[in-house]
């Protein structure tokens, strides 16, 4: 059984899932990509044998012939096209961020809730990158003893000029923002922004780099460098420490080591994370394909990203730590904090001293 696919962007990273699905992914039949660069679209679609090309992104959710839904575009347009398919009653797989805003993603979970299913998967791949499950592993097993605090460290060779500073934070730091969730099973409850000495080959208006840190419920203080324009390589690093020890993300990121070593270094992320967006692609369409709940991030999970990554951007220009506001309870579950129901802003977190 196959499943019929629209692939909404065929930027870099659409047309690089367009090349899997088409190329190894069980099941996928890509339908029509579309692009608001038509030339670039149809390009994609002759490579790939793709029949379908335009430039309308809802045209193609709607479509009869369109079972399921890759979004893949520009940030900004996500929200619209995840809805377009979450009322279509469509899956939708959606690269990350799930939406550039806390509110645009609370709709989205809202309307999902109403269609009764489970119907949005978000990209947050590094779930499912072999070295980040290794780290998660170890925490789990507990040789660590208690998550304390992690280091992280996202860097990019180079990133466009129209690259701003809260896409820093929306399009980068989102993955650490996830993976604190992820990794630690804590919500992010307090977040500050540092703004150290601009990196000269950064566009005149891009503070670059950024350090981002983020503190947990149970007290886990995480810094992340961000930093987009080091020159050398796609540089992704994440050292997890716990009360009796240490794990961390080799690099080059061959797997999870007690010893670093300084060997490899990924041109890319597309590179880098080759493998994670082979294997979540791949479950996401079997899931499409045999009717069942797709097990990977969930709308709920770009929410809770989105509050935080809310918070950092509110946070530019600010001193010390700021609170995170309260995250709306999801289905079937209490808040963050045990509470049962929604937490109005502000009487939630003591904020704590500035981090630095
Ligand atoms: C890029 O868009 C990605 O999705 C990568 O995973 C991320 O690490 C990189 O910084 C982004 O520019």
């Amino acid at each position: 059984m196959s499943v019929a696919l629209a692939v909404i962007g065929t930027g870099v990273i659409g047309t690089d899932h367009v090349r899997r699905l088409h190329r190894q992914v069980p099941g996928a039949d890509v339908a029509v990509v579309t692009d608001i660069d038509l030339d670039l679209a149809r390009a994609v679609a002759a490579t790939y044998g793709v029949p379908e090309a335009h430039t309308d992104g809802f045209a193609a959710i709607r479509s009869a012939q369109v079972d399921a839904v890759v979004v893949a575009s520009s940030a900004a347009s996500h929200a619209e096209l995840v809805l377009a398919a979450v009322e279509a009653g469509k899956p939708v797989f959606c690269e990350k961020p799930l939406a550039t805003t806390a509110e645009a993603c609370l709709r989205i979970v809202t309307a999902e809730a109403a269609a009764g299913r489970r119907l949005v998967q978000v990209g947050f791949m590094r779930r499912y990158d072999e070295a980040y499950r290794g780290l998660k592993r170890t925490l789990d097993s507990g040789d660590l003893g208690a998550a304390l605090l992690a280091h992280c460290v996202h860097r990019n060779p180079a990133v466009p000029g129209s690259f701003t500073n809260e896409m820093m934070i929306n399009e980068a730091a989102i993955h650490e923002i996830d993976l604190v969730r992820w990794l630690l099973g804590e919500e992010i409850t307090d977040v500050s922004v540092v703004w150290p000495r601009r990196n000269g080959h950064a566009a005149a208006t891009l503070q670059d780099p950024m350090l981002v840190w983020l503190r947990t419920t149970g007290g886990v203080v995480v810094d992340v460098e961000v930093n987009v324009n080091v020159g050398y390589g796609y540089d992704i690093r994440t050292e997890l420490v716990g009360e009796r020890g240490g794990a961390w993300l080799s690099v080059g990121n061959a797997g999870v080591s007690s010893v670093g070593t300084a060997a490899w270094v990924p041109a890319t992320w597309l590179e880098r994370f080759r493998a994670a967006y082979d294997a979540e692609l791949t479950e996401w369409v079997r899931a499409v394909v045999t009717g069942t709940d797709p097990q990977g991030p969930t709308a709920y999970d770009g929410y809770a990203a989105a509050v935080v990554a809310d918070a950092c951007v509110a946070a530019f220009g600010r001193d010390g730590w700021h609170p995170v506001p309260p995250l709306h309870p999801q289905e079937g579950r209490s808040g963050r904090h045990g509470r049962p129901s929604f937490i109005p802003q502000g009487g939630v977190h003591e904020p704590g001293p500035a981090p630095y």
